[in-house]
């Protein structure tokens, strides 16, 4: 029997976990697992059982890229019709939090997939690069631009020209990761910090996501406005005043999502 690409398991209250699963090509992302992730993460995204979703390449690798086996005898219009912008929204366009879970490489198409995530938890043994220009190409799926906003120009620049891999500390101290933990606690450690997330109020979650996401790219005034305005809608919620009244009365909320 043919295995899947890619597992999606429940774990625990909210979390769904995501794992990539072509390990014997370092879960290169061929086509089909990318548009497999998309409805994944479009299904998560309905599903009201996950509040919180942890994306995974399993122990040892994250993923090394796009599949360099499609890029043989590709054409432009070829790449262009595959239209795998789309596949990529589907994860932009998941309102809940994402946690990658980062042991090993994640190169290229690898290193965008885990800046998809909203907090990326490295193993020790994390290697992130954008190594496209060793194989005459450069990032497609948002390496100059992420890249360049998560850790500023000059780091974005020499790994982007270079196709240098930076290990798990540097990527720390640039502020490319949220945390670096001993490679066996990365899963563990990933559906913690999702399990923490996935208590809160969704509803308040989706709202922090969005104006995270959105802000930067704005004027300050428009994003501070929207963050204002945002800020504004959850006095209408239950959570809201779920949230206040259980901290007043000493006792766990139970937040709704609405
Ligand atoms: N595509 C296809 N096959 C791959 C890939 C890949 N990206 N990476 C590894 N493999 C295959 C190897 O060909 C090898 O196959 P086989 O066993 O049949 O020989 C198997 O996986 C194991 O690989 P290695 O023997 O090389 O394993 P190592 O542990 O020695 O090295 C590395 C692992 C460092 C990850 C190495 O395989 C490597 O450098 N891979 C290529 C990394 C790379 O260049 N990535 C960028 C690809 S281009 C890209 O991502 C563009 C993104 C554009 C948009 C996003 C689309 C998803």
């Amino acid at each position: 029997m043919e295995e899947s690409l890619i597992i999606c398991e429940k774990q625990g209250e909210g979390v769904s976990v995501i794992t990539l699963n072509r390990p014997k090509v370092r879960n290169a992302l061929n086509s089909e697992l990318r548009q497999q992730m998309a409805e994944l993460f479009i299904q998560l995204n309905e599903d009201p059982e996950t509040k919180a979703i942890v994306l995974t390449g399993g122990d040892k690798v994250f993923a090394a890229g796009a599949d360099i086996n499609d890029f043989l005898t590709a054409k432009t219009v070829d790449v262009y019709l595959r239209r795998s912008e789309r596949y990529w929204r589907a994860i932009t366009d998941c309102q809940k939090p994402i946690v990658a879970a980062v042991n090993g490489y994640a190169l290229g198409g690898g290193c965008e997939l885990a800046m998809h995530a909203d907090i990326i938890v490295a193993g020790k043994s994390a290697k992130f690069g954008q190594p496209e220009i060793k194989i005459g190409l450069m990032p497609g799926a948002g390496g100059t631009q992420r890249l360049f906003r998560a850790i500023g120009k000059h780091k974005a620049m020499k790994m982007i020209l270079t196709g240098d891999m930076i290990d798990a500390d540097e990527a720390d101290q640039m502020g490319l990761v949220s945390e670096v933990v001993a490679d066996d606690s990365t899963l563990t450690r990933a559906i913690e910090i999702a399990t923490q997330l996935a208590s809160y109020s969704p509803i308040a979650l989706t709202q922090i996501k969005e104006v995270s996401m959105l802000g930067p790219d704005m004027p300050l005034d428009s994003a501070l406005a929207l963050e204002r305005k945002a800020f504004q809608i959850l006095f209408d919620t239950h959570d809201q005043k779920e949230g206040a009244k259980a901290f007043l009365e000493k006792r766990p909320a139970e937040y709704k999502g609405h």
